[in-house]
């Protein structure tokens, strides 16, 4: 692949000769060169930048040495490439680079990247760039940076570690193929016991057991818990494989409390009748408690897909929170799903995920269930819930308990 970049500080560029991005170069499989804006100024000032059109703060890209530049890139690598460079414009207000934009130009032959400078390059530049090739504005990341050369050293850095040869094992890109839109799992090596300066630090205890399925189980478990704790707007689009998959999942708001108390006294209507005389608290709360414990608990939203805009209805939700003065519990309630959609794996994933969400201090999950539910002990024994000694928390309630794996 040839890289062109266009800059004021060519020296900003140096990382490139060094590591892994160094060697794809002097293996041919990467070329790059760097231009100096300054080399098509005229004036013995090497000027490149004048005041904004229109006022305002700061200094603005002249266009006329990036014209200049950018058509002698193009006519100094038209030479068995392709005829043209795909032009990259790193800016604050680009299109967010990704992994998949950066498998995407990872497959061009030829790239070009413009660096500015001050406030920006003059709009005509993206004109007379478009003009002649494909152009991409793109941004590293919502922070602002001073010039584009860093967010340059990042995307060629994502890009070039995807050519064939780069990466020395083609394993690890693979696997990132793989990775499904989840956060990655910790990892470990020697020793297995290690002594930091007094306190003793160890391997999770499944990794050393050689039992392969039981690894994978964790490493997913623990790819589910960060994602949940770290990057919350990426579960919903990919965490599940089953049934959620098709729904909209999101944390419930406030707005979401009337709808939830309906779904919850259709579910809990049942066993209502069948209690007898004790209070079923899903039964007894009001819409004031329930929009309140919004607020107190992460609780999970599930609707159909929107039809025309709309949201769709609401069929399923969980909650779950640290228990208050007691960091090692993770509560678990309000585990509902619409009469209609039951027995299709969907409470099993709720529950999966309200555990996921549990913080590392967490080593037990917690929950309580009406002593008449029968269907509810099943289904949270096949899930790993056992009988809590003790007292239950209400009458007519059975407590259950499940240790963290891991
Ligand atoms: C290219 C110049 C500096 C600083 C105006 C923009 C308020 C405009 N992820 C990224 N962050 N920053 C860049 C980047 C920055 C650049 C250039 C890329 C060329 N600059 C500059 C401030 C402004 N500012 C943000 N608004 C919220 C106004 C340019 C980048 C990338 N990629």
């Amino acid at each position: 692949m040839r890289v062109d970049v266009v800059t004021i500080f060519p020296e900003y560029l140096a990382p490139l000769d060094l590591s892994l991005i160094g060697k794809a170069r002097r293996d041919g499989i990467l070329d790059v060169h760097v231009h100096d804006l300054r080399d098509a100024t005229e004036d013995p000032h090497r000027t490149v930048d004048d005041g904004p059109f229109g006022g305002g703060a700061g200094m603005v890209m002249t266009p006329q040495p990036w014209a200049e530049t950018l058509d002698r890139v193009v006519r100094g690598g038209a030479s068995g490439n392709a005829a043209v460079p795909h032009l990259v414009v790193p800016s604050p207000g680009g299109v967010p680079f990704t992994q998949s934009m950066a498998r995407r130009l990872a497959a061009e032959p030829w790239l070009a990247f413009a660096c500015g400078r001050y406030e920006g390059v003059d709009e005509r530049v993206y004109e007379h760039a478009a003009a002649r090739m494909p152009v991409s504005i793109v941004s590293l990341g919502d922070y602002v940076l001073n010039g584009g050369e860093v967010a340059v050293l990042a995307m060629v850095e994502a890009i070039s570690r995807l050519l064939p040869g780069v990466v020395g094992n083609a394993e690890s890109l693979v696997e990132e193929s793989h990775e499904g839109g989840l956060l990655e799992y910790p990892v470990y090596t020697r020793p297995a016991r290690w002594d930091d300066a007094g306190t003793l630090r160890e391997v999770p205890p499944v990794l050393l057991s050689g039992d392969h399925g039981a690894i994978a189980a964790w490493r997913h478990e623990q790819r589910l818990r960060r994602t949940a704790e770290r990057r919350p707007d990426l579960l919903p689009l990919s965490a599940t494989v089953g049934s959620l998959a098709e729904l909209d999942v999101r944390l419930a708001t406030p707005a979401d409390a009337a709808e939830l108390l309906v779904l919850q006294r259709a579910c809990w209507a049942p066993e209502g009748l069948a209690s007898g005389d004790w209070v079923v608290p899903p039964l007894a709360e009001t819409l004031e408690e329930v929009r309140a414990a919004v607020g107190e608990w992460r609780t999970y939203a599930v609707r159909t897909a929107s039809r025309g805009g709309g949201l769709g209805r609401l069929v399923a939700s969980v909650r779950g929170r640290v228990r208050p003065r007691d960091p090692a519990v993770w509560e678990t309630a309000r585990l509902m799903v619409a009469p209609d959609l039951q027995g299709r794996g969907l409470g099993r994933e709720l529950l999966a995920l309200s555990e996921a969400a549990a913080p590392a201090s967490v080593t037990t999950y917690w929950l309580t269930t009406g002593v008449v539910a029968a269907q509810n002990h099943r289904f949270y024994r096949r899930a790993g819930y056992r009988r809590a000694p003790g007292e239950p928390t209400y009458p007519g309630a059975v407590d259950l308990v499940k240790p963290r794996p891991g």
